[in-house]
Formats: C-alpha cells, structure tokens, sequence
C-alpha cells in the first residue's frame, strides 16, 4: 500500500540494522516494522480511523516515537504537545483538534478525561508503558499499512501567534517526506550515521528534522530523554551527528569534556530552531575543529536554509535556501520584492511549506501570498554570496532555549492578576537560553505585589518556559507619540539584567 512518509522512512533501513539505540537496547528497523504494526492495531482497535488526529502529550521515549510511526501508519495524523502544557493549556488544544484519541501520562489521565471531550483516552509513561503500550503487546505484528495520498495530512503541529490562539499547522506526508528527503542528501547522511538524538519530541526539531532524516537515509539514533551534556559527549563516543538548539552548544562548552579527542568520531553539527551566536560558533570551531552547521526553519515551513555541508559554515548566517525552496525578502508592508543586500521580511515557498493553519481559513490567508510564499515573519538579508542572515523579528516573539514564547499570551495572564495595570513581556540577552522570557509589570505606583505573588499566580496558567524567568516592576510603561508601549526602550534599559 503507499502511504508516503511510511514507506520512505523504512526504505533504506536494512531489517537487521539498528534504528535505536536505547538505554536497554537496540531496536532494528525490523523491530520498527513489527512493533509499529502492533500499535498500528491497538490505534485501530481505539476507534482511530484515516484523518483522525492522535494527540499525545507524553515524555520522551522509544515507545512515543513507535506511536508516532504506528499514527502514520495508521494514516491518522499525530499531534504532539509540550509534556509542559498545563491542564488549561491541554484543554484548548484538545477542543481546537478534536482528536479521536489522546494519549497521556497515566498521573493526568483523570483529568484528561475530564476535558477530553469524545476522544478515547489511553496512557503511556516516561518507561514506555500505559494502558496504551499493554493493549499494543496483545495486538498481531501484522498490519496493512493505510494508503494516503502526498496531499494526505501526517501531523499537525500546534505554534502560538502574535495574536489569538495557537493554531495548528497542518503537515502533510508531502512536506515532511520532501524535506527529509532534502536534507538527507544535504547533509549527507547514511546507514553509517549514528545521530545523538537528545532533543525534545513534540516540535519539529526533534520529530522531523531530527527523527526522519535519520530513518529516511537508514541511520540510527541514540535516544536520550532529555538533554545532559556528560551524556551526550559519553554518547559521542560512538557517534557521528548531533542537532541540537544553541543552548545544547554553550552548553557543552561549558563542560571541560568538550576537547578534540571527544569529537573524533564525529563528522556533523548541526544548530537551529534560535540564533546561534557567532561567538559560540567560534569557541566550538576553537575547541573541536568543528564548524557548527546552522540551519533556519519553522512549523509551518520545515526546514528553509542550510549552510553547506561543503564550503563556507558561515557564522551568523543560515546558509542557502534549499534546492527545492524559493526564498525571498520582500517590503513586510507591500509586499515587494528587494534587492540584494536588503533587509526585509523573508517569505518561501515549497513543497515543505504547511497546507495552512487547522480550522483557520482566516489565519491561512492571513499567512500566505497570493502567488503562494508564505510569510515567515523573520527579518532576513540576503548577502552577495547568496547566505541568508536572519537579523531579526517581524513577529513579537521570544526564543527562550529554542522554546518560543509569544509575550502577548503571558501579558494577558499576567494583566489577569489583580493590582496589575498593564505589562510588558520582553526577551533579554541570557548566556544560556539565548534570551530570557522577562515581564515589566506596571502598578501605577499602588500595589504591594512582589515578584513571587506574580509568578505563584502563572503556576498552573503557563507552562514553566513560559514564565518570566525575572519580573520587574515600574510605575507606567514606556509609550511612544502613538500610545504604543516601547518594547526596544525596555530591551535596551535592562540588556544587562542577566549578565
Ligand atoms: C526548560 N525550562 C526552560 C526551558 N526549558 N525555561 C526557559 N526556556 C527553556 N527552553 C525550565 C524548566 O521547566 C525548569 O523550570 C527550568 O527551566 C530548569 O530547566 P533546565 O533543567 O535547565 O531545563 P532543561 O531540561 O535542561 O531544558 C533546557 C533545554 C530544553 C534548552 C535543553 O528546553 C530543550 O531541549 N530545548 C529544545 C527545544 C526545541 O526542541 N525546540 C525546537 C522547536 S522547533 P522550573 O520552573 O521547573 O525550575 C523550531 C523549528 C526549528 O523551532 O527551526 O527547529
Ligand atoms: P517555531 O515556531 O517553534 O517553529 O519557531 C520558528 C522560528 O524560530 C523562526 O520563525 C525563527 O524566528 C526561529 N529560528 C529557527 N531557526 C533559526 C535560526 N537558525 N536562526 C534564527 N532564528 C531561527
């Protein structure tokens, strides 16, 4: 049966090679086939029919990414959440996708179905079990794999907005396919690969970039649950590959096991979902002889840039657009194209690009052009090479360790909070996260709020990366002659808060 994704993900991988390796074993591709064939038939067996979404909000695991491959499989779409999403948070996704199933933690399963709606609720842990993983142990290791068509959708990712609610960016097998395909071959994977796989899995980083490149081109992957540098240099051992968010690399500098002897068999690294400092692209070059390779990309887009896998890693760039992406940076106003050299909105074009927002003909339109670019909402230029260097945001948003953070939904928990007039959530320069998540909030002068009340009151509102990670308190904020409150201003006076 064809069954786009499915089948290019285990086109390479021989029967017998390992896809996993996992703190109690290796997982074959074989393995992959079989095991996903039984949780193809648990899914199944839960009422999930072709184009039902399966949302999953569970830690990382061997276990999550097999239900990954079944929901494809299944030809059902999977939807995964941040395991940081409070239950509030849940609860509005859950509504927007209306999921025939949800997968949970079994600690939270109670209340997930209290707000689940009609979905069928089943559980799965960190350890992969649940009730989910024991109703797949019972299943047939046989199972047709469903037909979709490239147009078919594999995933639907949710991403915040500057305004409103998050809406789901709706992926299809298409686009996942082509940029996994695209990268591999620029990147240069093969079965030989060994990737350290230690980002999260519910973005696109660590679910597409990261998982389907590897299994498309046959390579295996280290899984870790979460990023620890001394794991991941003892894993560089027997590796080859690493992706990572920038914190994964000032963090690893700041370990002394970071020397060239560790990297000796490495031959890739690879940076993205934030900028990556010029200056950590030095010290890791200085340290390893490597030059970091980054990246530029979004939900909604996949991947757009790469610097070259041969040539010039330029630092503070992200490279080329792909082979089979148009770029281009355009007036944010008018829409007209510019020269080289200028700065401006970047918008692209693709077969990796989303088929719009879930259930949002408003936003949809909203984010495309009429000849069919999407508009990112980065600042880009475009230099005489041909390197793409993302100089800033169209979009108020913040980049905290790779985690975006749209300041407009803290504000408004934040103006919730009783004695609270207004506030003002801005990024600041931090060595670790790139930028800090930081709330001004101002009083009018009246109130005996302190910074723990503020933050005690977000607790069961906003997923822990969300809060502020400091909140600072004044008088008025800052307008300009327009009434409109004067974020740069706050940026600049206090830049050096977390030095
Ligand atoms: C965790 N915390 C964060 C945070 N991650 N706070 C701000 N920003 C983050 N990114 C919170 C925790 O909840 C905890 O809060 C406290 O900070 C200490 O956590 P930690 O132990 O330092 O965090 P850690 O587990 O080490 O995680 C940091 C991290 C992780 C950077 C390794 O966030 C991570 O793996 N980031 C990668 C995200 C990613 O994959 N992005 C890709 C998006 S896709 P408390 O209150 O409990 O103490 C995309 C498209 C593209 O952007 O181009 O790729
Ligand atoms: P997300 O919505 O989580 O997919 O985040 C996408 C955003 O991350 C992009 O629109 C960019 O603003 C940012 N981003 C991703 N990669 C890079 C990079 N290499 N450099 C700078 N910003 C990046």
């Amino acid at each position: 049966m064809t069954n786009p994704l499915y089948n290019a993900l285990f086109a390479t991988g021989e029967p017998d090679a390992p896809a996993f390796h996992t703190d109690s074993g290796i997982v074959t591709y074989g393995d992959l086939q079989a095991v996903s064939a039984r949780w193809g038939n648990a899914l199944i067996s839960l009422g999930v029919t072709p184009g039902d979404r399966v949302a999953v909000q569970v830690e990382k695991s061997p276990e999550n990414l097999i239900l990954y491959l079944a929901t494809v499989r299944a030809g059902a779409v999977f939807l995964p959440l941040n395991t940081a999403y409070t239950q509030a948070e849940l609860a509005y996704f859950l509504g927007d996708a209306e999921p025939a199933l949800v997968v949970c933690d079994p600690s939270v399963a109670t209340t997930v179905e209290a707000i689940a709606g009609d979905a069928r609720v089943a559980t799965l842990d960190r350890a992969g079990k649940g009730t989910l993983a024991s109703r797949a142990a019972a299943q047939p290791a046989e199972f047709v794999t469903v037909a979709r068509a490239e147009t078919d959708l594999a995933a639907i990712c949710y991403t915040s907005g500057t305004t409103g609610r998050s809406k789901g960016a709706m992926l299809t097998h298409r686009a996942l396919l082509s940029n996994a395909a695209t990268l591999k071959d620029l990147w240069r994977f093969t079965p030989n690969d060994v990737l350290i796989h230690a980002l999260p899995i519910y973005h696109v980083h660590g679910l597409f970039v990261a998982t389907n490149v590897a299994l498309i081109a046959g390579a295996s992957m280290i899984l870790q649950a979460r990023f620890d540098p001394g794991a991941v240099l003892r894993a560089m051992l027997r590796a080859t590959t690493l992706m990572g968010v920038p914190t994964f690399y000032t963090r690893l500098l700041a370990h002394p096991g970071l020397t060239r002897d560790a990297v000796v068999g490495m031959r890739l690294f690879i940076s993205g979902s934030a900028p990556l400092l010029a200056e950590t692209h030095r010290a890791f070059a200085e340290r390893t002889g490597h030059a970091i390779l980054e990246r530029y990309g979004m939900t909604e887009t996949g991947m757009n840039t790469s610097n070259p896998y041969d040539g010039d890693r330029t630092a503070g760039t992200v490279g080329f657009p792909l082979p089979d992406v148009d770029l281009r940076i355009v007036d944010p106003d008018s829409g007209k194209r510019l020269s080289q050299g200028e700065i401006g909105g970047i918008e692209v074009r693709g077969p990796n690009v989303c088929a719009g927002y879930w259930r949002n003909t408003a936003k949809t339109a909203e984010a495309f052009r009429d000849d069919g670019y999407f508009i990112t909402g980065d600042l880009g230029v475009i230099d005489a090479r041909g390197y793409v260097a993302i100089v800033g945001r169209g979009k108020d948003l913040v980049i905290s360790g790779g985690l975006n953070v749209y300041p407009k939904e803290v504000e408004s928990e934040i103006d919730a909070i009783p004695g609270v007039v207004e506030s003002a959530v801005i990024g600041l320069p931090h060595a670790d996260l790139g930028e800090a998540v930081t709330a001004v909030v101002a009083t009018g002068g009246a109130s005996d709020l302190t910074e723990a009340t503020v933050l005690d009151a977000l607790g069961d509102r906003l997923a822990a990366f969300k809060r502020p990670k400091r909140v600072l308190f004044t008088d008025d904020l800052p307008r300009n002659a327009m009434g409109k409150v004067q974020k740069a201003l706050l940026r600049e006076q206090h830049a050096s808060l977390y030095d």
